[in-house]
């Protein structure tokens, strides 16, 4: 893993962020772990979680070392895991022992001696002169002779051990490449491998009792929704645009032994899709599925469109048009990005200019934990806030770039992105905010919008496998 020093240019003066330069690394997709969140609380600076860089503070008051907050790569492998923390651990180690605070208060002392203060007019530190300088460093060698040796050792051995384990890292990725072992791990988990069965029990599939790689080991698209009849539908409809063999009627419900999902419907909300993508993905991995594209077709609200809009997400954003998840794992909280695959989205885009009365645009997707309040709606079971508060944010999720607000986004994006899985979310408006809370519209109507993804996701999977020109 290579790196090189970069300083960030624009800076702002009054921003905690002026504070920070920024190294880029060489592996992209931001996320904080509870290490980062720690060592960010400490330094009052937080990087955002599409951030791709180590983030450089200013050298600290009592070290004069500069503090750095570690860039950590999504797909960040054990050994890189293990080289991170004990870079991270040598830093906080070497702060530790070199504080100055002793110098500190030498120089106080003799700067009181003098009856000099401790800044000058322009209240710049006031210092002492070499030759008053070298009494402190020769008393403080003289008497902290051993320990200096035991700090010498030790920080030979640990950047012995940090380049041995960076040479380490280098071969392993290099090796991954060559043999195209980077691109095949969906799923990010060391436990999996010592499990003798792994039970998909929402699925009701099993390791033992299924043959995963028979079943599903050609798969190359998924889609999901939040409608098991929808789904249903949908299934039905890709089976014909594909001319696939067999009747509609044998379409089966690969999840028929349990009624928690029906053949990729989700559910609503967050917990339910996530669940259900955990199960997928190891599914996935289980049947060993290669260069897997997955799709969540879906509904949504629209912000300032038409109603029958279809919006392909650029970013997931949280409430706060953040592109990030927030994940609470035990008592901490992950961070994850939650940007989608950029050019499965262009492809969309391009492939929904050849569909008739399939008004596409491409841009942010809010996601939130509720559908009334959640959303800014007036007509839920309760409501804290006023009709002109109700207008403003939705304005500012438009400025922000929000076209649409549904409930799953930002954690099938992020999951997916983890999980080295290009993903794609394809959703339908069913109103435009602006204009009202309630979906009033017709359900003959509604259908024929619900259709519209569909039908976009439909024509990309036939572009891809050559079945169309
Ligand atoms: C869109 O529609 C559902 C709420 O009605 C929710 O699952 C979503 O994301
Ligand atoms: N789904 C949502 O989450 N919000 C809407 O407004 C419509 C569908």
């Amino acid at each position: 893993m290579i790196r090189t020093v970069r300083h960030f240019v624009t800076l702002r003066k009054s921003s905690i962020h002026t504070a920070f330069s920024l190294r880029s690394c060489s592996r992209s997709h931001g996320r904080n772990s509870s290490q980062t969140t720690k060592r960010a609380e400490r330094f009052g600076f937080s990087p955002a979680a599409t951030s791709k860089y180590d983030w450089i503070g200013p050298p600290d008051r009592l070290s004069n070392l500069r503090p750095i907050i570690y860039h950590i790569p999504e797909n960040e492998s054990p050994l890189e895991r293990e080289l991170r923390h004990l870079r991270q651990e040598t830093e906080d180690w070497n702060h530790d022992t070199v504080r100055q605070s002793e110098k500190e208060e030498f120089v106080k002392a003799q700067l009181a001696a003098k009856g000099l203060p401790e800044r000058d007019e322009d209240g710049r530190k006031m210092t002492l002169s070499h030759e008053e300088m070298a009494v402190f460093y020769k008393h403080f060698l003289d008497t902290n002779i051993t320990r200096h040796a035991t700090y010498n050792r030790e920080w030979y051995k640990r950047n012995f051990t940090i380049t041995l384990l960076m040479a380490r890292v280098t071969l392993q990725n290099t090796w991954r490449t060559v043999t195209g072992q980077a691109r095949e791990e969906y799923v990010k988990n060391p436990h999996l491998d010592t499990m003798n069965e792994d039970i998909l029990y929402h699925f009701s599939l099993s390791t033992k009792t299924h043959d995963l790689p028979q079943m599903f080991g050609d798969v190359k698209f998924v889609c999901v929704g939040g409608s098991a009849n929808r789904m249903r539908i949908f299934a039905e409809f890709i089976h014909e645009q594909l001319e696939l063999p067999g009747d509609l009627a044998d379409i089966k419900d690969i999840c028929e032994g349990t009624d928690r999902y029906s053949m990729y419907k989700h559910g609503m909300g967050v917990p339910s899709i996530s669940i259900m993508l955990h199960e997928l993905i190891k599914l996935l991995y289980h049947a060993r599925c290669r260069d897997v594209i997955i799709f969540r077709i879906g509904t949504s609200g629209g912000v300032g469109l038409p109603a029958g809009t279809v919006v392909i997400t650029d970013k997931a954003v949280d409430s706060f048009f953040r592109p990030q998840f927030e994940q609470v794992v035990l008592d901490k909280v992950i961070i994850r990005n939650t940007e989608l695959d950029k050019d499965v989205a262009q492809e969309l885009l391009q492939y929904s200019t050849e569909l008739p009365e399939t008004p596409t645009v491409i841009g942010n997707t809010m996601c939130t934990h509720d559908f009334y309040e959640g959303q800014g709606r007036l007509d839920g079971a309760l409501c804290t806030f006023s009709t002109e508060e109700k207008f403003e944010y939705l304005r500012k999720a438009s400025e922000a770039g929000v076209k649409n607000i549904e409930m799953e986004s930002t954690v099938f994006a992020a999951m997916c992105r983890v999980c080295n899985l290009k993903a794609a979310v394809v959703c339908v408006t069913l109103l435009n905010r602006f204009e009202g809370d309630q979906i009033s519209t017709p359900h003959c109507v509604l259908t024929e919008y619900q259709q519209r993804p569909q039908r976009l996701v439909a024509h990309f999977i036939k572009k891809r496998l050559g079945l169309l020109q």
